[in-house]
């Protein structure tokens, strides 16, 4: 991987940091940066120093969508683009057994607005905005925006950006929980970092079984959650960490997930 590469990835203290890097273009997706996206996420489960992933962008954008100058002439209609591109990487963030942290560093439009919104926790920079902007050029919000936003703004709210294409801002994104946290662009990048090798300390295995329990829990009874939950603590139980967990406690001090090993 060079400089010139479409996504930069960088690993320091569990923490992969995967970057949009096509900067001129405000990270404007093409196929090439969507794929290797896809496929260096799935590195970065497989790479057992990792525990944590952090999606942002080079330059002053996080992501301003599909590239425009490069959708004329292509032989795909749009439902194989987007089945053979943006599905598969937002399924990959949201059933990859790490956290992903979206980054959102700058302005975040269409597509590059769901992936805004695709991970499992998203800080923004405070000049960050995140755009709708799909009927800007009379299309649908597609890659997760239609499931994303109504479950976090409800449905009107979601129709309403949508449909004028309102630029949210930093704190009325705070404000409508559409990201946890807002830091200063100055000290964005380590404010990211810190955080994230923050949630790199945490229960690793826990935290797998957490998000697996909360995708499914999203489109399921009480009924199914709970059962769900049964499963899925007798899957944590088992594991190393509880017992870490349980001991550091008897003992009053700290639990150490990551130095202890099964
Ligand atoms: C761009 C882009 C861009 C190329 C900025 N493409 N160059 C669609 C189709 C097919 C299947 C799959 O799904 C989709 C989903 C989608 O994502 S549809 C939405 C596509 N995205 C857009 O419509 C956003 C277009 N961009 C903008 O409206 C603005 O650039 C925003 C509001 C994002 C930022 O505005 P500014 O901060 O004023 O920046 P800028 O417009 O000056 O852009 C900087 C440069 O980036 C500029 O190039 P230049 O050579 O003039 O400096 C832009 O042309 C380029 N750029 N977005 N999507």
């Amino acid at each position: 991987m060079t400089q010139d590469s479409v996504i930069l990835s960088q690993t320091r203290a569990g923490v992969c940091t995967l970057t949009l890097n096509r900067p001129d273009k405000l990270n404007a997706a093409n196929d090439e940066l969507l794929l290797t996206l896809t496929a260096e996420l799935k590195k970065a489960e497989a790479d057992q120093t990792v525990r944590v992933v952090v999606l942002t962008g080079a330059g002053r954008g996080f992501c301003a969508g599909q590239d425009l100058s490069d959708v004329s002439g292509r032989d795909m209609t749009f439902t194989e683009h987007l089945n053979h591109t943006y599905n598969p990487l937002i399924r990959t963030i949201r059933t990859l057994d790490k956290p992903v942290i979206s980054a959102v560093n700058g302005v975040a439009a269409g597509a590059g607005a769901s992936l805004a919104l695709a991970g499992d926790i998203r800080l923004w920079a405070q000049s960050a905005r995140l755009i709708e902007i799909f009927s800007n050029i009379a299309l649908v919000p597609d890659s997760g925006s239609t499931w994303f936003l109504p479950r976090l703004v409800g449905y009107s709210r979601a129709f309403e950006l949508m449909a004028f294409a309102e630029r949210v801002d930093a704190d009325t994104a705070l404000k409508l929980g559409l990201c946890e946290h807002v830091f200063a662009d100055e000290s964005f990048v380590d404010d990211v970092q810190a955080y994230a090798e923050r949630l790199a300390q945490r229960p690793a295995n826990a935290l797998k079984l957490t998000k697996q329990a909360l995708n499914a829990a999203v489109t399921s009874t009480l009924d199914e959650a709970l059962d769900q939950e049964a499963v899925l603590q007798q899957v944590a139980g088992d594991h190393w960490e509880h017992q870490e967990g349980v001991t550091a406690f008897k003992e009053k001090r700290a639990p150490d997930f990551v130095r202890v090993q099964d």
